[in-house]
């Protein structure tokens, strides 16, 4: 795929070649917390990718941790057991230009998840990631991929531009039915934030997908359509971040002493990824 640097009226980029990720759109994730990108998969690697997530749906003995909510279902870290997945979840063109846009020279996988909103699921309440992780920098960073179209109607994801700047933010103390709404994001923000919300959706055709920082508030509105809307999201990890004590779903009880780094074979490394050079074309 060629690169360019052509924008859409959405804002999303066109870039899929981390070279094509010059310095102002590095300044631009930074700046917004956010960055929307183009066909960042083929049309043959997305068939795939989706078939094999409708695939782990239809799984009777799962050996991953799954969730079931009335905002969507999670089909957590399923790298470790299925190898077809591995191969999207290592993506080198990705983590190249995660590693692009985090700056950062050593990228781990921090967990993967399918992300499925069912017809009727409810809004994705808005949040931060980071409180709900056990870190303590907030290097980390998600990409989310579009597996089918993902369109506001469906539950495409929304940004509040430059939140990511506005520190931990205290959701928890919010009830769901708060939190959903737009509305409810007011109670969330700093005092001198209020007046300045203005959500960001994200709508994105199947093998496009987002970036997005750790602390940036994101949510969804509800999922209208009668068909899934299928995700998948991949959360990268700057090596060196250290182990907060909080529990969580992909950390085994002990695994870590407060303030270790995490990192081991349970946390490999995607970039600079194996077999490719250092520009993430291999
Ligand atoms: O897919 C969704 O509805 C929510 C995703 C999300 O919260 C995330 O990417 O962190």
């Amino acid at each position: 795929m060629a690169a360019t640097t052509e924008r859409s009226g959405t804002g999303l980029e066109y870039k899929v070649d981390a070279a094509a990720f010059d310095e102002a759109a590095v300044q631009a994730f930074e700046r917004n917390g956010f960055l929307g990108v183009r066909d960042a998969l083929t049309a043959e690697e997305t068939a795939d990718f989706l078939a094999q997530v409708k695939a782990l749906e239809a799984e009777t003995a799962r050996e991953y941790f799954f969730r079931e909510n009335p905002q969507y279902t999670q089909h957590v870290n399923v790298w470790r057991t299925h190898e077809g997945l591995r191969r999207h979840i290592f993506n080198p063109r990705l983590a190249a230009i995660a590693a692009r846009l985090s700056r950062a020279s050593r990228l781990r996988l921090w967990h993967d998840q399918a992300i499925i909103k069912q017809p009727g699921g409810r809004p994705t309440t808005w949040h931060q990631d980071l409180p709900a992780w056990p870190m303590i920098e907030a290097g980390t960073f998600t990409v989310w991929i579009a597996l089918g179209e993902a369109t506001v109607t469906s539950g495409a994801l929304q940004y509040i531009p430059g939140s990511h700047r506005w520190g931990r933010l205290a959701h928890n103390t919010l009830p769901r039915e708060t939190i959903e709404r737009p509305e409810g994001l007011r109670w969330l923000v700093p005092d001198e934030q209020r007046e300045h919300l203005t959500p960001v959706p994200m709508e994105l055709s199947a093998g496009s997908v987002t970036f997005h920082h750790s602390l940036m508030l994101h949510g969804t509105s509800p999922n209208e359509t009668g068909g899934a809307r299928y995700g998948f999201i991949v959360n990268y990890m700057p090596d060196g971040v250290r182990y907060s004590g909080r529990p969580h779903p992909v950390i085994e009880e002990g695994q870590f002493a407060t303030f270790d780094r995490i990192e081991g074979p349970q946390f490999p490394v995607l970039w600079p990824a194996a077999g490719s050079d250092a520009t993430g074309r291999g």
